[in-house]
């Protein structure tokens, strides 16, 4: 029987979207279960995780639930105070609790030092501590067996003129060959961009285009990171994923959603059809080249006011939605509406793919998994929450120190 151009019987439908999830793994972020909040206040969560162990046993909850989230993302400074010492802890961590230490996040915005900057600050003996401490970050990565080291600069300055913006581009230059020269096979560094905050008149690393010049400039085995959060209003991240993985060059993802600026809100609240886009992208690269692409999808958001093990539950659950329409596009049928310059038949094509309800064929294949088909209901059911609110609350709360 021959099928209507762009319709598809249902079971084809649940197939792709099963197969699709398959090869969908999201990593969880440590700071995602801990108390943050904006520089006008906090407040604090009798939940919220305050030591490691914690963060690891939350992770493990939302990785027991929905089965996507093996890894965990560290930052070194506020989970490995102890440096390469806390590895063997991170491995009875990992046995208890059944999620792996994921991207290792090291911290070159907190200390003192980095006043003006980290690789880019004038001092070279402040340039050489923060090398330092990002080849510590890649032996732990190698200790605990983490692929990514994973960097983020809060590098900039606030005031035209106060800072040699072409110097600092090559301080930066040498510190990210230095890093990578540390790697050991396998591993890789990942450069991520921001456009401000916390400074306001120059990011050393402001944008995509200066991420991919410094990532080439490092070596081999670095490649960008895409914060989801990390744009100006209404620029085309899709266009921009779409780029870097023709150049070879995307690493991974930060998922959040922002309204305004770097607000670490949850996948997909503000604009889902934007993270059904960039995905599409990536299915449509996928199908081109006939293999997966290698590409790390991280989640980087603090819930100041959700409940923050509910909130990344919901965030994969999104992110499993989205990823699952975008794999519903029939490339070739699309490819030939673009060929024919059919333009409603084209956009068509994302449209139908995105209003398609596929929670139906993801709950399914929850169960054909021994998964809970409902994640967000199991955890409510399971008591986790009652539990550690009575044990953790009675402590003092412990807010970590950013945003
Ligand atoms: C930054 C950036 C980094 C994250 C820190 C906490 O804005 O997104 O990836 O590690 O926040
Ligand atoms: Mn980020
Ligand atoms: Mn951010």
């Amino acid at each position: 029987m021959a099928v209507e151009e762009g319709k598809r019987p249902m079971s084809k439908t649940s197939d792709r979207i099963h197969a699709a999830l398959d090869g969908f793994r999201i990593e969880l972020p440590s700071w995602g279960f801990a108390n943050t909040g904006t520089r006008f206040g906090k407040f604090v969560q009798a939940a919220a995780a305050s030591t490691l162990e914690e963060k690891f046993s939350d992770a493990g909850q939302v990785h027991a639930l929905t089965g996507v989230c093996p890894t965990v993302a560290l930052h070194v400074l506020w989970d490995l105070p102890e440096g390469l010492r806390s590895a063997a802890e991170i491995a009875r961590l990992s046995a208890r609790y059944g999620v792996r230490a994921g991207s290792i996040n090291p911290n070159l915005f907190q200390d003192q030092e980095y006043k003006h900057g980290s690789f880019g600050n004038p001092d070279a003996e402040v340039r050489s501590r923060a090398k330092r401490h990002v080849l510590d970050s890649v032996a732990i990565a190698g200790a605990v067996g983490s692929r990514d080291i994973s960097l983020w600069f809060a590098d900039g300055s606030n005031y035209p003129g106060t800072a040699n913006i072409r110097q600092r581009r090559q301080w930066f230059v040498e510190n990210l060959q230095a890093s990578h020269r540390a790697l050991a096979p396998g591993q890789r560094l990942l450069v991520e961009y921001k456009p401000f905050e916390p400074a306001f008149y120059h990011t050393d690393i402001g944008d995509w285009g200066m991420a991919l010049l410094l990532a080439r400039a490092a070596g081999p085995d670095a490649r960008v990171l895409v914060d989801t959060g990390h744009h100006y209003l209404s620029q085309n991240i899709e266009q921009i994923v779409a780029w870097l993985l023709a150049e070879g060059m995307l690493g991974g993802f930060h998922f959040n959603d922002r309204r305004y600026a770097d607000d670490d809100l949850t996948l997909g609240s503000i604009d889902p059809y934007q993270v059904f886009r960039i995905f599409h992208e990536i299915r449509s690269y996928a199908h081109e080249i006939g293999a997966e692409p290698d590409i790390a999808y991280m989640v980087d958001q603090s819930h100041n006011l959700k409940g923050k093990i509910e909130a990344m539950i919901q965030t994969v659950c999104v992110a499993q939605e989205l990823y699952a329409k975008a794999s519903l596009v029939d490339h070739d049928a699309l490819a030939a509406a673009q060929r024919r310059t059919d333009l409603v038949r084209a956009e068509g094509f994302l449209q139908d793919a995105f209003s398609t309800d596929v929670r139906p064929a993801i709950r399914d294949w929850r169960v054909s998994k021994n998964l809970p088909a409902d994640p967000q209901q199991a955890f409510r059911e399971s008591g986790y929450l009652e539990r550690i609110t009575a044990d953790r609350g009675s402590r003092a709360a412990g807010v970590s120190s950013y945003a």
